[in-house]
């Protein structure tokens, strides 16, 4: 969507500190020993405490309140009550939701207790992709500046991006218009940012591969061998500054 009025920025800021809210204690309640479905649950009473719903239960029918990812598995991980986090995982949260007819959607991967350094690297590459690209996110600018900026630092960290999911335009819906925000360079697409457009930026930051693939089960975005860690915000574009509001 494109923000326009104080209604909308304050809508969308609602729903954007709620989903922010949730990720965190999400993350922080993250220990070995803790099922993934134990976490959803958690998910669950906060999203009806706020009068809020879950956008992946509420738009795609998604099993669970939100998408919990293990090691291999990279976006969409269904929560199970035999899914046992453990030490050294990397685990990504991701947590989307709507209030009043306004959506946010955010995520981080961490690693939980030690892990592999790794690990540890592309949380903090994605991390720092993310703060690149949206250094890019100008009204006026072009939209590929952003995937080209995220591509640039996952390249000097030797690392690659998964070019097969994107970040998206959100705000009024879960996935909207612009329909593609790369993780890369598509000099072929000249399409401009706005004023007050609302993206869900979202780089995937992998050890090795660019691809990610379907699991059996329908949702589960899985990759061969490498690992991926994602960070995701949504953010309103203004002249004055992005707006994040799902800090
Ligand atoms: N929030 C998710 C979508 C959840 S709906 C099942 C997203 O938009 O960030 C991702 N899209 C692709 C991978 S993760
Ligand atoms: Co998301
Ligand atoms: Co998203």
């Amino acid at each position: 969507m494109v923000a326009k009025d104080k209604a909308d920025f304050v809508g969308l800021k609602v729903i954007g500190e709620i989903c922010g809210t949730i990720r965190d204690e999400l993350v922080h309640r993250t220990e070995p020993g803790i099922t993934t479905k134990e976490l959803d649950e958690i998910a669950r009473e906060m999203f009806e405490k706020a009068g809020a719903q879950s956008a992946p239960k509420g738009e795609y029918n998604f099993p669970g309140y939100t998408c919990i990812s293990i090691n291999e598995e990279v976006a969409h991980g269904i929560p199970k009550r035999k899914r046992i986090i453990q030490e050294g995982d990397i685990v990504n949260i991701d947590v989307s939701g709507s209030k009043n007819g306004y959506f946010a959607d955010t995520g981080v991967s961490f690693v939980v207790g030690e892990g592999e350094a790794i690990l540890q690297k592309i949380c903090d590459v994605a991390k720092e992709a993310f703060e690149a690209g949206i250094k890019k996110a100008q009204p006026g600018s072009k939209k590929s500046a952003i995937g080209k900026a995220s591509h640039d630092v996952a390249k000097h960290h030797g690392f690659t991006v998964i070019k097969n999911l994107t970040g998206h335009g959100v705000g009024r819906s879960i996935h909207e218009e612009p329909k593609h925000i790369f993780n890369y360079d598509t000099p072929w697409d000249d399409e401009m940012l706005v004023e007050g457009m609302v993206i869900a930026f979202e780089p995937m930051i992998s050890t090795f591969e660019e691809e990610v693939f379907q699991s059996v089960d329908g949702w589960t975005l899985l990759t061969n061998e490498s690992f991926v860690a994602q960070y995701e915000h949504t953010v309103i574009l203004t002249e004055e500054g992005p707006i994040i509001t799902t800090l």
